[in-house]
């Protein structure tokens, strides 16, 4: 009797906890990081707040690691609604939403903190908006520090180290023309592939932040790390549009709230993950050149700004992240 009632208490206890993490829906979100990574992290916040607050109802699962695909074409699937959500870098929206642009101008930002007061407010909100045109709808931006070259060939101290050296870039005519204008070659690709290129040599190195030169395992194969800090473009989280319209107002209004409040999550994780990743690699035996000018680099730019800023809106937009303070 006692083992009778122990074991209907334990099936009562399984058919609870089974009706309380049943999600009515599960929206499959996309991320090119691996498991722990700050964006990963920071989406599974969300979901686990977004649970909370609607009773079990709405959830959602990171796929993690490309596992629906590098970021360009889960983009694509994202805006045909293959995919609800995803956490990409603004470079891969560079080609198709203009005002994406404008964050992922080189030097663009003073310092991450001007990054974040311009996204913050009100320019920020433009530049969500404007995925709506597209079939999506952005939900908030994270964190992505700032971006520097690596490569496996040589420190490189001034610009004109970079003469004719090959680097990888994202899928962005933007970054295409960014290294042009320091005297280098751009590559456009995948980040997967990134990896085996730099080891075959098809091409010198790339750029990115401490924690992605970390987690991809970049430095192995480009131990030389130079801090010209050319970008620091935010990344962003956006719902598929098809998704998004078969939300009640309510739910769209948790989500979008969920995502805003997994900002400031993101950004603790982001700064923790940045410490971490810089002291392993120094550690690990990257050669990372601090002692650099930017004057240079930032002048060099100039061509850049004047090829892509050129409608009434891009002009308005650098014009006004100029001004901030
Ligand atoms: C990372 C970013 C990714 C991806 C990658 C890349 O810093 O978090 O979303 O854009 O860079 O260079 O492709």
């Amino acid at each position: 009797m006692k083992h009778l009632t122990t074991l209907a208490t334990l099936l009562a206890g399984v058919a609870f906890a089974g009706a309380a993490t049943a999600c009515e829906t599960t929206f499959r979100s996309s991320d090119t990081h691996p498991e722990g990574y700050p964006t990963v992290a920071a989406v599974e916040y969300m979901g686990k707040l977004l649970e909370e607050r609607t009773d079990g109802r709405l959830c959602i699962e990171v796929y993690h690691s490309a596992q629906l695909g590098e970021e360009k074409d889960s983009i694509e699937q994202t805006q045909f609604g293959v995919i609800d959500m995803n956490r990409v870098s603004l470079g891969p929206f560079n080609n198709i939403i203009e005002e994406t642009q404008v964050p992922s101008l080189p030097y663009i930002f003073r310092s991450v903190d001007h990054m974040h007061t311009v996204m913050d407010g009100d320019i920020g909100q433009q530049i969500l908006d404007a995925f709506t045109p597209h079939d999506l709808i952005g939900l908030a931006f994270y964190d992505g520090g700032s971006r520097s070259f690596y490569n496996s060939q040589k420190p490189i101290k001034t610009m004109a180290d970079l003469e004719g050296m090959k680097f990888r870039v994202m899928q962005s005519d933007l970054f295409v023309d960014m290294v042009s204008a320091v005297g280098a070659n751009a590559t456009p690709m995948p980040y997967g592939e990134v990896y085996s290129s730099i080891q075959t040599g098809v091409i010198d190195g790339a750029e990115n932040n401490w924690p992605s030169y970390d987690s991809s395992g970049h430095f192995e194969v480009a131990k030389y790390y130079t801090l010209d800090q050319h970008l620091i473009v935010p990344e962003v989280l956006v719902m598929s549009k098809v998704t998004w319209d078969g939300l009640s107002a309510e739910d769209q209004a948790a989500v979008r709230q969920a995502a805003r409040d997994s900002v400031p999550e993101m950004r603790r994780l982001w700064a923790e993950q940045e410490a971490q990743s810089e002291a392993k690699l120094e550690a690990a035996g990257v050669e990372v050149i601090t002692d650099i000018d930017k004057t240079p680099f930032i002048e060099a730019m100039e061509p850049v700004y004047a090829k892509y800023v050129t409608s009434d809106v891009l002009k308005d937009l650098v014009a006004r992240i100029q001004a901030t303070e």
